[in-house]
C-alpha cells in the first residue's frame, strides 16, 4: 500500500506520519512546498502521474487563528481551495483508492444549534472572522461528496474540532489560541512579568483534541468508513477561553494576573461537535486536555532549549 500524506511536516501532517509509522505502513511518500506547490495543478497531475497513490491523506492546508483568518482571507480561499481540488481532481484521475480530506468545526454557521451534527453544515451563516478559510473547506468536502456519488470515489471527510500538539505554530499573530497562551505564559513566567494579556473576552468555549488522537481517529475512518457525510472529530467537551488559560496557567507554573484586550475578536461564541456518529463507529478520544497540555508545554521548552 502506498501513502501520500499531503501536508507531512504541518501539525496535522506529521501527527499522522507518526501514526503510520506506529502502525507499520513503510511505503510513504511525501514532498516539501519547494518540491510541490499542491496549488498549481499541473505539477499536482505530474506528481500523481509519477507516484500513483492508494491512500491519499489530505492534511495540506493553509490555517492560522483568528487573526490570520481575519487579516488574509484572499490568501486562505485562494490556497485551499486550489490544494484540496487539484489532489481530489487528481486522486480521481489517477485512480486513488481512498482519499481522507479534513474540514475543520469552523466551517459550520455560527449560531448553529450545540452540540452540533454533521447533517447542519450549509444551515446558516458563517462566522465571519474565518468565512474565507470555511468556504474552502466547504467546498473540498463537498467535492469529495460529488466524485463519489457521480464517479464512485471512495473519498471520505473528516471534520476534526480545533487541534493541538507538537509542531503547532507559535508565533503570537499568527497561531490559535492554545499554542498562544502556552508560549505567553512561558515568556511572561521567565521575564517575571505581572500579567498575561489575552484576547477578547474569555467567555467563548472550545473544544480541543490532542493532535495524535486525531491521527488515530482518521486511520480508523479510513479502515471502517466509506459514505457521503463527513464525520466530526472531537471529544464531546468544551471549556471557556478563561478556564482553558488557567490550565495552562498552572502547568507553566505562572503566578501572575490574566487581563483581557476587548478590542481583539471572540469569534463563534462555541462551537461543541457532536461525536456520536464517530463514537458508534468504535472510536473515543483517549489523551486529556491536561495531559494534552503537559506533553506540549515539555516539548515547547526542549525546542527553547
Ligand atoms: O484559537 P483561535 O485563534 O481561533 O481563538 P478560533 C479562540 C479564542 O481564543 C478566541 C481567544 O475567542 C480568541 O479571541 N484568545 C484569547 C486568543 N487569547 C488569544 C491569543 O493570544 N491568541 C489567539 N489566537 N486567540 C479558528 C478559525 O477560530 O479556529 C480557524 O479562525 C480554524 O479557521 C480554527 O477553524 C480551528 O477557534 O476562534
Amino acid at each position: 500500500m502506498k501513502i501520500y500524506v499531503a501536508g507531512h511536516t504541518g501539525l496535522v501532517g506529521s501527527a499522522i506520519m507518526r501514526m503510520l509509522d506506529k502502525n507499520a505502513f513503510t511505503n510513504i511518500i511525501t514532498r516539501s512546498l519547494e518540491e510541490l506547490d499542491l496549488r498549481n495543478q499541473v505539477e499536482v497531475n505530474a506528481f500523481f502521474e509519477q507516484e500513483r497513490p492508494d491512500w491519499v491523506f489530505l492534511a495540506a492546508a493553509k490555517v492560522g487563528g483568528i487573526h490570520a483568518n481575519n487579516t488574509f482571507p484572499a490568501e486562505f480561499i485562494y490556497d485551499n481551495t486550489m490544494i484540496a481540488f487539484n489532489i481530489i481532481h487528481a486522486a480521481y484521475q489517477h485512480k486513488v483508492k481512498k482519499l481522507l480530506f479534513l474540514g475543520s468545526s469552523c466551517i459550520y454557521p455560527k449560531m448553529a444549534p450545540q452540540p452540533i451534527k454533521e447533517e447542519y453544515l450549509l444551515t446558516g451563516s458563517l462566522e465571519p472572522t474565518n468565512e474565507a478559510y470555511a468556504i474552502a473547506k466547504i467546498s473540498g468536502l463537498e467535492l469529495c461528496k460529488f466524485y463519489r456519488r457521480q464517479y464512485g470515489c471512495d473519498f471520505i471527510s473528516a471534520m476534526p474540532t480545533n487541534l493541538y500538539g507538537i509542531n503547532d505554530n507559535f508565533d503570537l499573530n499568527s497561531s490559535h489560541v492554545l499554542p498562544a497562551l502556552i508560549r505567553k505564559f512561558h515568556e511572561a513566567k521567565e521575564g517575571n512579568s505581572p500579567y498575561v494579556e489575552l484576547w477578547g473576552s474569555g467567555k467563548p468555549l472550545r473544544e480541543f483534541l490532542y493532535v495524535d488522537d486525531l491521527a488515530d481517529a482518521l486511520l480508523h475512518l479510513m479502515r471502517h468508513y466509506s459514505d457521503e457525510i463527513h464525520v466530526n472529530v472531537g471529544t464531546g467537551e468544551d471549556i471557556s477561553i478563561h478556564d482553558l488559560a488557567l490550565l495552562i496557567k498552572e502547568v507553566v507554573g505562572y503566578s501572575g494576573e490574566l487581563r483581557y484586550d476587548s478590542a481583539k475578536p471572540d469569534g463563534t461564541p462555541r462551537k461543541l461537535l457532536d461525536v456520536s456518529r464517530l463514537n458508534q463507529s468504535g472510536w473515543h478520544y483517549k489523551t486529556s486536555l491536561k495531559k494534552g497540555v503537559e506533553r506540549v508545554y515539555h516539548w515547547y521548552k526542549e525546542k527553547q532549549g
